[in-house]
């Protein structure tokens, strides 16, 4: 216990304090090399990286609907990681409204915020008000305990196809690379299932309709639409029946499946990504038990 105290040369000289003299002055034996912290970091990730080659689920984007969609999927027993370009997941729930960090959340969405967790204070009839830091980290904190594996610092920049132009898994490069504009070729990651929960870009739908020669996407227009003008009310209506398969193995949750089917967006209200995160969770369940 001692040894988080001090190091070998650091004997206290600081006099008794609140956890007494002797702690203090003992002097610890703390072997440290910088070689076994490189193996450490090494072997943990490889061993987590080969674990996740094959998946039942792949969510690309950490934003609330991503960690929602992967939080229930994991609960089920499915293999699921979610990828990140950002260092940290969240997505846009941070800077709450304007860099207010508050978000709202609707009665309808409370029962599974506050199940991660998160305080939710009532405003007015209906609206609830979060923390933005305190939801972020909860749900984040639910999704690892209930199994998700998260990747940050990495971008999807690719699907893979199979038969049929089916989805079949994601390629995925660091972010690093990306910004560098670096020509490093990608790896891959099998999943049976994509979701696109990419907020606001749709990028894995883009990426889709653009490379897949006369792709249609499984939607009224079958092509990505782009989100509308901030209309709240109707953004929030319409996301839930949004979320849907848009392609053979490609789902879209959050954000992302209001811009595919061309909603508006609705700012700083966010109970329908968390609707939109469940719903996509038991769309991918059904499909991977089909
Ligand atoms: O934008 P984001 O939070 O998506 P969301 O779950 O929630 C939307 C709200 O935050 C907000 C809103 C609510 O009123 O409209 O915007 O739909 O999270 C999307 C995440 O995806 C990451 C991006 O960094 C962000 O954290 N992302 C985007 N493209 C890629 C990606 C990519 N190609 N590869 C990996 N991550």
């Amino acid at each position: 216990m001692a040894r988080l105290f001090c190091c070998r040369r650091a004997t206290a000289s600081r006099g008794a304090g609140r956890h007494g003299p002797e702690r203090l002055t003992m002097e610890v034996d703390m072997p440290l090399s910088e070689i076994e912290v490189t193996r450490g970091i090494v072997e943990g990730f490889t061993r987590d990286f080969l674990e996740s080659l094959e998946l039942d689920v792949a969510v690309v984007g950490g934003g609330p609907s991503g960690m929602t969609a992967a939080h229930f999927l994991a609960r089920e027993g499915f293999k699921v990681a979610v990828f990140e370009r950002d260092l940290h997941v969240g997505g846009g729930m941070w800077g709450g409204g304007m860099l207010f960090p508050r978000i709202i959340i609707q009665e309808e969405a409370a029962d599974l915020v506050r199940a991660f967790g998160v305080r939710l204070e009532p405003f007015r009839e209906g609206y609830l008000v979060g923390n933005s830091v305190e939801t972020v980290s909860k749900c984040t904190a639910a999704a690892i305990d209930a199994g998700v594996r998260v990747w940050v610092g990495v971008s999807v920049e690719d699907v893979m196809i199979r038969e049929d132009d089916r989805v079949a898994g994601v390629v995925i490069n660091w972010r690093a690379v990306e910004l560098a504009r670096l020509h490093v070729d990608p790896l891959a990651m099998a999943a049976g299932v994509v979701i696109d929960a990419t907020g606001h870009d749709c990028e894995v739908v883009r990426t889709v309709a653009r490379k897949i020669p006369g792709a249609r996407l499984l939607t009224d227009s079958g092509a990505v639409v782009g989100e509308k003008p901030m209309w709240a009310e109707v953004a929030e209506g319409e996301i839930v029946d949004n979320t849907r398969e848009v392609y053979p193995g490609l789902l879209v949750a959050g954000m992302a499946a209001n811009a595919v089917i061309g909603s508006p967006r609705m700012g700083a209200v966010f109970g329908g990504m968390f609707l939109s995160g469940r719903k996509a969770a038991s769309l991918a369940a059904e499909i991977l038990r089909r």
